[in-house]
């Protein structure tokens, strides 16, 4: 095993990630089930981060950030180049994961559990990678790549390869939290005259109920829903309660992160269906959420549950449930986007994903051409093979900060 990694543009805080020589692949993860079709061998990993400023600052009850360090992945096999996208964030506040972190686990541990055996398929990847306890999104990251991998491989499209049957799907956009509610209002019109299906507002303390209001006020028919990412306890029920007011199609993870109960309790006397976001971190919780009622939807990101495998169980799950899902997004290039477009091709994804338009996010996205919504509010899904985006390698390379080659 062999590692190669250049500092593209030098930082002091940035060489500690460095610092620590790459350890031997561990013993316990050679196990690999019986292989039932030729297995793939990579040629290696490799990793870059990226940063693309944002067009406009994005706030929410968290935060407020101006740019991302994209954190890509490209797994080589077989003369082909898989991509994937780790979604986690610069800081631990949407999630305990980070770039760093993610940057640890993958070189550290999940790489060398995967460049040691072919790997089967998507299930092989999965089982080597499920010893590891969390880190989801950086296991999604390469769950990502190798499904992209596997559809060049089998020349089909990553819906195709999926099971997606939808040919364009509805998407939303999800507005920040701005500094004033006129300029919230100009966002708003400004998103539904180019056609979204649906406005998804963050709120917090201080920015909710009047704030939803005025906007309910000026568009009375909208698809209208909010997100409060967490802000709130179950002691604020009472306030939360006059959401129910709005028509709204939904209210997203009003309370902790980690939580289904109280969200339980809340969706007893709320009548505006609960959607849950970060606290569906996997399959598991799904089945819990819905057994205890924690929420009437479920906003199913690929990277918060740890890859493919755990999102299309997520997806089943909930056909079965008569539980709508739809496609979350967490702000991600044009690589984690195609990704998201594929998932949000299943048939059980009815609602509008936060699927938006390069645009929205990017003076410039790392895919050609760049993710458009058409004006009745859809995104053509790709057909042509693996992402069916190109990638802007020579772009790529010119924003790279950093850049990590992990070979077999
Ligand atoms: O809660 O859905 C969220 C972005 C980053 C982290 C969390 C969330 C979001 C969004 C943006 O709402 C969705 C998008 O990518 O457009
Ligand atoms: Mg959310």
């Amino acid at each position: 095993m062999s590692i190669v990694v250049q500092h593209l543009l030098h930082k002091a805080d940035r060489c500690a990630i460095f610092s620590r020589a790459m350890q031997g692949s561990s013993k316990l993860l050679n196990h690999r089930p019986e292989a039932r079709m030729p297995a793939i061998k990579l040629d290696g990993v490799e990793v870059r981060l990226i940063r693309l400023p944002l067009i406009e600052p994005f706030e929410t009850s968290f935060g407020k950030i101006d740019s991302r360090l994209i954190f890509l992945l490209c797994m080589k096999a077989d003369g082909l180049q898989g991509w994937g996208e780790v979604v986690a964030a610069e800081e631990p506040r949407y999630s305990y994961e980070t770039v760093r972190t993610a940057f640890h686990v993958i070189l550290d541990f999940f790489c060398p559990a995967l460049l040691t055996e072919p790997i089967v398929d998507l299930d092989d990847l999965a089982q080597r990678l499920a010893p590891f306890r969390g880190h989801n999104m950086a296991k999604a990251g390469l769950e990502l790549a190798f499904v992209d991998l596997l559809a060049q491989l089998n020349q089909q499209s990553l819906s195709t390869l999926i099971g997606g049957e939808l040919k364009h799907v509805g998407v939303g956009v999800s507005l920040g939290i701005q500094p004033t509610v006129s300029r919230l209002l100009e966002r708003v019109e400004k998103y539904l005259d180019l056609g979204y299906q649906r406005i998804k507002l963050k709120i917090k303390p201080g920015w909710d109920l009047d704030v939803v209001a005025e906007v309910r006020r000026r568009y009375p028919d909208i698809l209208l829903s909010v997100d409060a990412n967490s802000a709130y306890t179950l002691d604020d029920q009472d306030h939360l309660k006059k959401l129910d007011h709005f028509n709204l199609l939904m209210v997203e993870q009003p309370l902790q992160n980690d939580d289904l109960v109280d969200h339980a309790k809340l969706q007893k006397v709320m009548k505006t269906p609960i959607c849950l976001d970060e606290s569906i971190v996997s399959q598991r919780h799904a089945e819990t959420a819905l057994e205890l009622g924690s929420c009437r939807i479920i906003n199913i990101k690929v990277g918060r549950v740890g890859g493919y495998s755990q999102a299309l169980g997520i997806h089943s799950l909930c056909r079965s449930r008569n539980i709508p899902v739809w496609c979350g997004g967490m702000l991600e290039s044009g690589i984690g986007r195609a990704h998201n477009i594929a998932l949000a091709s299943l048939n059980g994804f009815t609602l509008p994903g936060d699927i938006s338009a390069s645009s929205r996010y990017f003076e410039r996205d790392v895919i050609s051409p760049a993710v458009t919504v058409a004006a009745d509010g859809t995104v053509a899904v790709p057909d042509s093979h693996g992402l069916g985006f190109e990638v802007d390698l020579g772009f790529i390379e010119r924003c790279t900060e950093t850049r990590v080659y992990m070979a077999r």
